[in-house]
């Protein structure tokens, strides 16, 4: 058992087993059942590669053999850094298989992250590509491994070089060790908002039970063709129904590599897609790419959107522009998924983000002082069910204040309900920025920057932006007249941050404005940067 995750106490896991939440399925376990239900059926498609579920089970098998052999063992943590490729689900289902824990790093991460993630899990391994998207993993690995000596194996999808090949790891199958329902079957990230992105520890009951309602809402079934565009280790292309989401329910995974018109308009054609999920800056590209060409989208069925607030403009375009349903999903690693139902009406759709994907999700929307707010009222959401965490990894004074006494998961959105259930998200207590999905916790970047010795203090917040929805500004109190801009994000990127929390802005400045105790007021500075860049739009109309 992996200890240091506070889980759900006994009488709710009760609840949850005896309403039927909690099925006692495993990951394992479910592919297995799969395998034997659909054979030869089509799990994965990727370019000419074509993966049956009979045949992704066997390769499960002979790479949990490899694993074990290898030394990994059972509630070991192993970060897993692969982009939408076929070798990302043997390489998931086999650690599942055994035992242990995928930690799911995006392929955007580098030394930075990834070196907290092996470092703070204990890893004992760290899986890549060779290369992928123009950059090389290998180089990224070497820097790890000389921070990090302890880290025992990496494992590399394609050309290894020194490291180990994933090749050579499928060996005869043997027997695994048992898996429990209850355990935790892997780490997720938590977009971050204070400091260092939490990690998220979820069961294989709870994370299963989020699969078959999601599935079941999504109407998914064997002739269901989903398209992953976006990096299927983040929880919303992973779990909302995604790429597992799809498999629970019989269907084909249809792999792309990016989100480019130009790759996915064809292979919708081609692979006669149903259904896929896109954050809103990509949907905005598919909406006028749809309008500018004439690719044959016939076969989408359903549109999700999430990840950010989509706006109700773009919504209304979905329908007309691409000819099928669209679906809002506000969701979160942590937990909780919010849909809009595939026959709400056209206003539901166009303006809410859905509501609770379970019946037996708890929602509370409070004030800053966590009383109630009256109904319609704009607050806090709080939320507590069969599939959100109770609380973090190994995050024990985090979790005191991440979560109330009695167990509600404190989101950081500000949102509303309207008076037919569906929740409308109206902005954010949390520091962070949403650039267009991506999360950046201000706090971990304004750490980078304070070891610039250049730097004095730094403060980094949100700035409007009409196609990511929002960017980030750092302002700086600069020591040194001189610093510049380039000077900083060649600091950070130096420092091996992932390139989505470099700031887009940089504003060098010699005093915060104060809250009234004293504070830095990320409202004001807010205001101030969102004022100045509509100031300089009127100029250049
Ligand atoms: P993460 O912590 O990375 O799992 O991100 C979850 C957060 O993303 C939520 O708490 C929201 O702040 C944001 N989010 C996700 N989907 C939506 C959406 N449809 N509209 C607005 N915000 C969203
Ligand atoms: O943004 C998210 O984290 C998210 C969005 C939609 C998510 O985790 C999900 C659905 O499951």
């Amino acid at each position: 058992m992996l200890t240091k995750c506070p889980t759900w106490p006994k009488e709710f896991a009760e609840k949850y087993r005896k309403m039927e939440c909690w099925r006692g399925e495993t990951f394992g376990g479910m592919l297995r059942e799969r395998a034997q239900q659909y054979g030869s059926q089509i799990a994965i498609t990727c370019g000419e590669t074509q993966i049956s579920y009979k045949e992704l089970d066997m390769k499960t098998d002979l790479l949990a053999a490899g694993l074990l052999k290898l030394g990994i063992k059972k509630a070991d943590r192993v970060v897993v850094q692969l982009p939408n490729i076929p070798e990302f689900f043997e390489v998931c289902f086999a650690l599942f298989r055994i035992g242990a824990l995928p930690v799911f790093a995006l392929p955007s991460h580098r030394q930075n992250e990834i070196s907290y993630f092996c470092e703070f899990t204990e890893a004992v391994a760290y899986i890549i590509p060779d290369r992928y998207a123009g950059f090389d993993y290998r180089h990224l690995a070497r820097d790890v491994c000389q921070k990090l000596p302890s880290l025992r194996h990496v494992i590399v999808a394609g050309d290894p070089e020194e490291f180990q090949p994933l090749t050579r790891l499928y060996d005869d199958p043997v027997s695994y060790p048992d898996v429990s329902p209850a355990d935790v079957a892997f780490l997720q990230l938590s977009g971050g908002s204070t400091g260092l992105s939490k990690l998220i520890p979820r069961t294989h009951d709870d994370y299963i039970y989020s699969l078959r309602i999601s599935a079941e809402i999504c109407q998914l079934d064997q002739d269901s063709v989903y398209l992953a565009v976006l990096p299927i280790a983040h929880n919303y292309p992973l779990s909302s129904p995604g790429v597992l989401g799809t498999l629970y329910a019989g269907g084909r995974v249809v792999l792309a590599q990016g989100g480019s018109p130009d790759e996915t308009f064809s292979l919708i054609a081609k692979e006669q897609v149903t259904i896929t999920a896109l954050v809103p800056p990509l949907a905005l590209i598919w909406l006028d790419a749809a309008q500018a060409r004439r690719n044959d989208l016939s076969s989408l069925e359903v549109l999700q959107v999430g990840g950010a607030k989509f706006s109700a403009e773009a919504a209304r375009r979905v329908k007309p522009v691409l000819g099928c349903t669209l679906q809002q999903v506000y969701g979160m690693a942590e937990g909780l998924v919010n849909y809009t139902r595939l026959d709400d009406s056209e206003e539901i759709i166009i303006h809410t983000q859905g509501r609770p994907m379970s019946p037996f999700d708890e929602i509370r929307i409070v004030d800053e002082n966590g009383c109630e707010v009256k109904p319609g009222q704009t607050g806090e959401l709080l939320t507590r069910g069969p599939y959100t965490i109770r609380g973090y990894y190994k995050a024990e004074e985090h979790n005191a204040k991440a979560f109330t006494q009695d167990g509600f998961y404190r989101t950081g959105d500000l949102v509303r309900m309207t008076s037919s259930g569906h929740v409308i998200v109206e902005g954010r207590a949390k520091d962070q920025i949403n650039r267009g999905g991506e999360k950046v916790a201000a706090e971990e970047v304004e750490n980078h920057l304070l070891a610039h010795p250049a730097v004095h203090d730094a403060a980094v917040v949100s700035m409007p932006d009409e196609f990511l929805g929002e960017r980030s500004c750092a302002y700086i109190i600069p020591r040194d007249q001189t610093l510049t801009t380039m000077e900083i994000k060649t600091f950070l990127r130096d420092r091996g941050l992932a390139t989505y929390k470099i700031p887009d802005r940089v504003e060098l400045i010699d005093s915060f404005p104060q809250t009234g105790v004293g504070k830095v007021s990320k409202k004001a500075l807010r205001k101030v940067i969102a004022e100045k860049l509509k100031a300089t739009h009127k100029t250049k109309m």
